[in-house]
């Protein structure tokens, strides 16, 4: 019990960066990396967090009993000395990897496991600076280096760094990292989801170098209305006052420059004749570099307007249907977190075959790399955060950690233009509590990035007087610029053939996008179209679900629930779903099943009608 109560105060504990750090980690850690710190890890699985508290239950300290916590990375100095553990003869996971996946004794694992890489430091420009980056870590990590600690991040699916300037060895610098898994009820997810709690260090980590000034942070958007005035804002680490920012798109032979303000920000309003405007058709990417202060980063840019009116949904001032699709981040011919541009290729490739525009990152930050390689494909993407459920509305640590979460894929993935929806929230049941929550979360975001839409997969009721009555109604909908929400007609209520007699009562003057609906069906499983797993149920309710949703005149798109088949530990049911969700249209051995060709019949439909009439 105590150990729980120590375990949920350090899990509550503020999310600590290292202190030169502005809040979110530096734009583009990418172009930064000087070394990978990707591959074998050695790890010590430690249920019981032997390696962090001692017998008493207080954190291990260093001088009081050196030979105590594993994030020493101690050997023994003489063969006297007792030591308990020892990571070079303990075995190793990949990284990035959830642990799940890789060991079977770890599969339901949720407690901690130490992660320890050593690593030399490669030779550095004189006056240049180091940061350790992380993809993201779930849920909490405390990470030490060299034995000293330098800080903890919690929240799994977004980045954070720690500065480490002067204080790498020339060779065998011991990196450790203490990664704690365990859901908890005031956690964001909370304890109940419908997917696979993974684990681990799951996304890249990386040596970073910068000059002694850096540009930390740079933003570039393309203003509504227009098709060539950009602005863009460039931000130094620090203020840097009298120093010049220089933004250059070679391409276009485009250069122009900009005063570094007192707070070390530069603001760009620009002309940029001949911009060609990024699509799903024409994904057209530019090579834009910004420099200033000695420091020179370049970003693989598209540039593009979104925005709502009436019911419509404009891309570059044009309406757009999102010919959608729900996607977890995990690999299904696997079962595993999907971290490496390799898997967001696969992935975004069926969602391509299947004739989609849009994908909808389902339920928590994707890693980076899936928004970066969408924006070389030309599909456009909804990113959440996983406020999934029932969390805490009321509890301010779970707020904090919504909102931190909320505001590093913000800062992450702000750049990429293939990011047009972010989602606050799913199936969050109303109350003033959680209304209260996500307004101040959109507010958050509207205040962090005005250019982008908001929604959330909202809920549907039936009228109490009429069954086949379907409204929609949601306080939250006045604060979102789509109404979004999910709804399961023909599998968790009725059957399909109950999509002919639904009426919608949707009474907003805004987008309507489904944001799922489906049905299980186990990939070569046939019968019936009554028979529920079949392949002809699943094929029955898309049949029968598209038409129904075409009633809804404020109709803008449609993401199904899903494009894989996923690993989820809700779904017991034996010989079906051996832990498995199967409402994808692939199921886990990559077969598409028939209702992926209903779908994708619809989107060719779709989308022909929207193309412009060829001459
Ligand atoms: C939902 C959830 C999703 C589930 C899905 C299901 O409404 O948003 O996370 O996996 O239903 O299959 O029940």
């Amino acid at each position: 019990m105590r150990l729980h109560a120590l375990l949920l105060a350090s899990l509550l504990a503020p999310v600590v960066h290292a202190a030169s750090l502005p809040g979110t980690a530096m734009t583009h850690a990418d172009a930064r990396a000087v070394l990978s710190l990707n591959g074998r890890w050695h790890v010590i699985v430690d249920p019981y967090d032997n390696g962090y508290f001692n017998y008493r239950l207080q954190p291990y300290d260093a001088a009081e009993r050196p030979s105590g916590g594993y994030f020493l990375d101690r050997d023994p100095a003489t063969p006297s000395e007792l030591i308990e553990y020892d990571f070079d003869t303990s075995p190793s996971l990949a990284v990035p990897g959830d642990w799940n996946s890789q060991d079977d004794r770890l599969f339901y694992y949720e407690g901690t496991v130490w992660y320890r890489r050593l690593f030399d430091a490669p030779p550095a420009a004189p006056g240049a600076r180091h940061f350790l980056h992380f993809g993201g870590a779930n849920y909490e990590a405390h990470v030490y280096l060299n034995g000293k600690k330098l800080g903890a991040h919690v929240g799994g699916f977004t980045p954070f760094q720690f500065e480490v300037t002067g204080q790498l060895r020339p060779t065998g610098n011991s990196l450790v990292i203490r990664v704690n898994n365990q859901r908890h009820p005031e956690g964001v997810p909370t304890v109940n989801t419908d997917w696979w709690n993974y684990g681990g260090l799951t996304r890249d980590i990386a040596l970073l170098e910068t000059p002694a000034r850096y540009i930390h942070d740079a933003t570039f958007t393309l203003q509504r209305g227009t098709t060539d005035r950009v602005t863009a804002s460039v931000r130094l680490d620090a203020p840097a006052a009298g120093a010049t920012a220089r933004l250059e798109i070679a391409e276009l032979t485009f250069s122009a420059e900009a005063a570094v303000d007192a707070q070390g920000v530069a603001t760009f309003d620009l002309h940029i004749p001949g911009l060609e405007l990024w699509s799903p058709e024409h994904p057209r990417l530019y090579e834009v570099t910004v420099s200033a202060a000695g420091d020179r980063l370049a970003e693989r840019i598209g540039f593009r307007t979104i925005e709502t009116r009436g019911h419509d949904i404009l891309l570059n001032g044009q309406p757009v249907f999102l010919r959608g699709i729900c996607l977890h981040e995990e690999n299904p011919l696997r079962g595993g977190r999907a971290t490496t541009p390799g898997e967001a290729r696969l992935l975004l490739g069926w969602a391509r075959e299947l004739g989609c525009n849009f994908v909808r990152l389902a339920h928590y930050p994707h890693n980076e790399h899936v928004a970066r390689v969408a924006d070389e494909m030309g599909l456009l993407l909804w990113e959440e955060v996983p406020v999934y459920w029932t969390i805490h509305w009321d509890n301010p640590a779970t707020f904090a950690n919504a909102s931190a979460q909320l505001r590093e894929l913000i800062a992450r993935d702000k750049n990429r233009a293939s990011v047009i929806i972010w989602s606050m929230a799913n199936e969050t049941p109303v109350s003033a509590a959680r209304t209260d929550f996500l307004r101040r979360l959109c507010e958050q975001t509207r205040a962090a990035d005005p250019t982008r839409l908001i929604s959330a997969a909202m809920e549907v009721h039936a009228d109490p007087a009429d069954i086949n009555t379907k409204v929609v109604e949601d306080p939250l909908a006045e604060f979102t610029d789509i109404v979004s929400f999910n709804q399961y007609i023909g599998w968790y209520t009725g059957l399909p053939d109950d999509c002919a007699k639904v009426k919608w009562v949707v009474n907003y003057n805004k987008p309507v996008l489904i944001s799922e609906f489906g049905a299980d069906a186990l990939q070569g499983r046939h019968g019936d179209r009554l028979a529920r797993f079949t392949e002809e149920y699943q094929e029955d309710l898309y049949r029968k679900t598209l038409p129904m949703l075409e009633r809804i005149p404020q109709l803008r798109g449609l993401t199904p629930w899903i494009l894989c088949d996923f690993r989820s530990p809700r779904r017991p049911l034996p010989h079906i779903q051996d832990g498995w969700n199967r409402k994808g249209l692939i199921g886990e051995n990559g077969s598409r099943k028939k209702a992926f060709f209903v779908l994708r019949a619809f989107y060719e439909e779709k989308a022909a009608a929207e193309a412009p009439p060829k001459n």
